[in-house]
């Protein structure tokens, strides 16, 4: 169901909310009542280094089959890398990131190649 008019979480009658401060989630942390209960976890970005040794087709082929990028994108990310020194291939939870990384220097080291991968918190 789409939020009320005047925002999430208000029950039905009663005056309207100033529209400035419809959504308390947006005023700093103020209305308890309506905070999450669960923080959000934090975030890691995972990130690809450019080398000179491994082929770009390969790193294509990371970024579509870990990092679940489409040809186009998977293209994009890693002619940044290649440019600029590194970039970002996903961004995800701790442990789900550390996972790739593995997986990068898992799959690379099995075909001879230098590329690496790092996590970064967001
Ligand atoms: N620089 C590599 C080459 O010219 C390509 C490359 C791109 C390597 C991105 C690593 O993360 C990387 N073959």
């Amino acid at each position: 169901m789409p939020n009320p008019p005047g925002g999430p979480g208000r029950p039905p009658g009663g005056p309207p909310r100033d529209p400035q401060r419809a959504d308390p989630r947006r005023e700093g942390g103020v209305a308890t009542a309506e905070r999450r209960r669960t923080a959000r976890p934090p975030k890691y970005k995972v990130l690809l280094y450019n080398d000179d040794y491994t082929p770009m087709e390969f790193v294509v082929l990371i970024l579509e089959k870990l990092f679940e990028k489409g040809p186009t994108e998977a293209t994009q990310i890693m002619l940044a890398i290649h440019r600029t020194g590194l970039g970002i291939a996903g961004v995800y939870v701790q442990d789900i990131a550390e996972t790739k990384v593995a997986a990068v220097h898992a799959e690379a080291e099995k075909h001879g190649y230098p590329l690496r991968a790092g996590v970064e918190k967001e």
